[in-house]
């Protein structure tokens, strides 16, 4: 569709317009429904953007404290020096937006503000039920319509470790030396393993390269064990040690970032396809429970019709939306 057939808004996000890219991200923290459905809308005009398909989306999680965001800044002023732009965003479950500024904001970030090819913000969830997947998701799909790289940074270990999986193509776990929980989580396989792990503060601590032989002994018991298995397995999941503060390691970083992507080539449309299937009945399943799902026919069948319809033109919103009507209607027809 050549931008001129495209709503205004979303033609400027094709063109990496930072204040038409900062008001589709205000609207998908508005949790109101003429909101959402503006961001439906939005979403499903940016579905096919050309920057979109050959770029990378990387989601970068870990334990609170251990550097993500600095990390975020140097890794960003390194692909932004090798040419590509960049998107970044922080996901903050436990912030909420009061007058324009992010209430314990943990971004910290320090980015160039005259320089168009770099892009940052927070975004607040509030601790909502699926706030995280859905402000993920779809600002992900924002600044992917806009930017070669996007980055999505989010705390914790655990639900939004999972949530991410789902949005980016590459997930980086980053940990600090001493972090002996992440290495009980993986071997335990409580955590999927991810594609890249990340010692950082590497500078700190002499115990740094202890850490990197730690991480890669809990890998090796993990993969093993093969309880989470990690996504693909002809992957080696590299293991990096960086120093964000003084900049060291990005390099590695980069280079193991561009491994990742170069290795999904062949299978990364079908690795995003199974992202959006997840994130549509995942955001059904939230809204109306198992029941939901039995009633339109089970998990299996549905995950089939989802993959069927996004094929045709869907998108993960408006098919939720859909099934939502269906499954309302369903009810009212059992006596
Ligand atoms: N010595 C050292 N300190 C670092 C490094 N990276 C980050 N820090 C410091 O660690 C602290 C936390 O850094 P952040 O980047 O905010 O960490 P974060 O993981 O984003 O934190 P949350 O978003 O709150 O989970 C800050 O004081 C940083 O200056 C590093 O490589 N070396
Ligand atoms: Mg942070």
């Amino acid at each position: 569709m050549p931008p001129s057939d495209l709503p205004d808004d979303a033609a400027r996000v094709l063109s990496a317009d930072k204040a038409a890219v900062s008001r589709a991200l205000n609207l998908v923290e508005d949790r109101r429904p003429e909101a959402q459905t503006a961001v439906t809308e939005l979403l499903a005009a940016l579905k096919d953007a050309p920057k979109a398909a050959g770029g990378h989306r990387v989601g970068l999680t870990g334990p609170p404290g251990v550097g993500k965001s600095t990390l975020t800044s140097a890794l960003a002023r390194s692909v932004r020096r090798g040419g590509r732009t960049v998107g970044v965003v922080a996901i903050d479950p436990s912030s909420i937006r009061s007058g324009g500024s992010l209430l314990g904001d943990r971004a910290r970030m320090s980015f160039d503000p005259s320089d168009a090819g770099l892009f940052v913000r927070s975004l607040a969830t509030a601790g909502e039920v699926g706030g995280l997947a859905y402000a993920a998701n779809s600002a992900v799909r924002v600044l992917a319509a806009a930017y070669d790289m996007v980055v999505i940074e989010t705390t914790g270990v655990g639900q939004s470790e999972i949530d991410i999986m789902h949005v980016a193509d590459t997930v980086v776990l980053v940990v600090q030396p001493g972090s002996g929980d992440v290495l009980q989580f993986l071997k335990a396989g409580i955590m999927e393993i991810p594609d890249i792990l990340v010692v950082n503060k590497a500078d700190q601590d002499e115990l740094a390269q202890r850490a990197v032989a730690d991480l890669r002994g809990a890998l090796q018991t993990a993969r093993a064990v093969g309880a989470t298995g990690g996504r693909d397995a002809g992957w080696e999941p590299p293991i990096v040690a960086t120093s964000a503060t003084k900049g060291t390691g990005i390099d590695e970083l980069i280079a193991a970032l561009d491994g990742h992507r170069k290795h999904l080539e062949a299978t990364l449309a079908t690795r995003r396809r199974q992202g959006e299937v997840q994130w549509a009945l995942d955001l059904f399943t939230r809204k109306h429970g198992e029941h939901g799902l039995s009633t339109l026919g089970g998990a299996a069948q549905l995950q089939a019709r989802a993959e069927r319809d996004l094929d045709d033109g869907e998108t993960p919103l408006s098919l939720c939306e859909h099934l939502s009507r269906e499954y309302v209607a369903a009810l009212g027809k059992t006596p």
